[in-house]
């Protein structure tokens, strides 16, 4: 597995410098963070986003996101512009050397919970999700505003996005995805560019809004919509994995053998009701989630695609983005790299 980490570009409080110098690091996921959604990422730009990132003795690995835009998901007639500007920005992406593009298909809000900084008796403070207050949630006020959020909606923007929305029901969503991915995953193939698909986060529906990618099922679903190694999958453990009817590590191995597992977020959470979990450090012993099985899965199945720790708690003080901070991240890095090589020796002697 090729070790990674996010990287937010220059505005991030963690550096490339930072970056580097964990043990093992061989490479970022990173983005262009100031082209709207929708329009067509220019090769320059890319470009100098992987020589910012060589300079500093790093890959650019993975793209995490190619936004979808929200036409495209409610399934508009505009949606035909937004599909060929992505189709174009994956032509300019593989143009770049760029190998994966980890992307989501939930509409109007990306990952979300209910406190960004819930202390923990350690004195350090995760990212939780408590369904009792997300269910008084009201995205309506406009008021609302979580990292990871597209923010450039007024509120009347979110509300008439919202209305819109009444008329695409699950199924519906399922024909915009298909239609997407059937003229995406041709070009992508094209480019030499392997497309993972982020399962929703956290994986039911919120703020009465369809989210369809959420289970062993649905991925199946998915990955038959188009039939190609290129149309696969961001594995997230702790996406997956915060509700128990998931078997995150039965998954893992069930899309590893069909060879549709193109990128790798580990993260532990720990389940506290049916729809509530928090947070956790990577540890098995630190949540619900058996990271040494999640690496002895990669393992048995000779994963050599790319894997990052996913968001950390805040702790040492540090102060920054939500989940994204340095050091806990940093230690989970450390952590799984331990794993992935204790797991190689017991191959290697088995
Ligand atoms: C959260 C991330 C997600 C992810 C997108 C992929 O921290 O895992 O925001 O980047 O859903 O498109």
């Amino acid at each position: 597995m090729e070790m990674i980490f996010r990287w937010y570009g220059k505005s991030d409080p963690v550096t490339l410098e930072n970056i580097r110098q964990i043990p093992g690091m061989k490479g970022i996921v990173s983005a262009i963070y100031d082209i709207a959604v929708g329009e067509v990422w220019p090769r320059e730009t890319i470009r100098e986003l992987k020589e910012t990132t060589k300079r500093h003795g790093l890959e650019l690995s993975v793209i995490e996101s190619v936004p979808v835009h929200e036409d495209i998901k409610l399934g508009k007639p505009t949606r035909e512009k937004y599909i060929e500007n992505y189709q174009q920005t994956l032509r300019n992406l593989g143009a770049e050397g760029i190998k994966v593009v980890c992307y989501n298909f939930m509409p109007v809000f990306d990952w979300t919970r209910t406190d960004l900084a819930f202390d923990l008796p350690d004195g350090s403070n995760a990212l939780i999700f408590e369904e009792a207050v997300a269910q008084k949630m009201d995205p309506r006020t406009g008021e609302l505003e979580l990292p990871g959020w597209d923010t450039s909606y007024t509120k009347d923007e979110l509300n008439a996005l919202l209305d819109e929305y009444q008329a695409v029901d699950e199924e519906k969503l399922w024909e915009n995805l298909a239609y997407f991915i059937k003229k995406i995953i041709p070009v992508a193939a094209e480019a030499d560019v392997k497309m993972a698909l982020h399962p929703d986060d956290p994986p039911f529906s919120i703020f009465g809004l369809p989210r369809i990618i959420t289970d062993q099922d649905s991925l199946e679903r998915f990955i038959q919509l188009y039939d190609s190694p290129y149309n696969g999958l961001t594995m997230c453990s702790g996406s997956l994995g915060s509700i128990a009817s998931n078997d995150f590590v039965k998954m893992l191995r069930y899309f590893l053998d069909k060879e549709r597992v193109n990128f790798v977020h580990a993260r532990n959470v720990k389940l506290v009701g049916p729809r509530s979990f928090q947070e956790a450090a990577h540890l098995s012993s630190a949540g619900s989630i058996d990271m040494y099985e999640v690496i002895k899965a990669l393992s048995d199945f000779n994963y050599h695609g790319p894997i990052r720790p996913d968001h950390g708690r805040m702790i040492w003080g540090e102060t920054g983005k939500p989940g994204y901070g340095l050091y806990d991240r940093a230690l989970g890095a450390t952590y799984l790299n331990g794993l992935w090589e204790a797991t190689q020796k017991q191959r290697n002697e088995g």
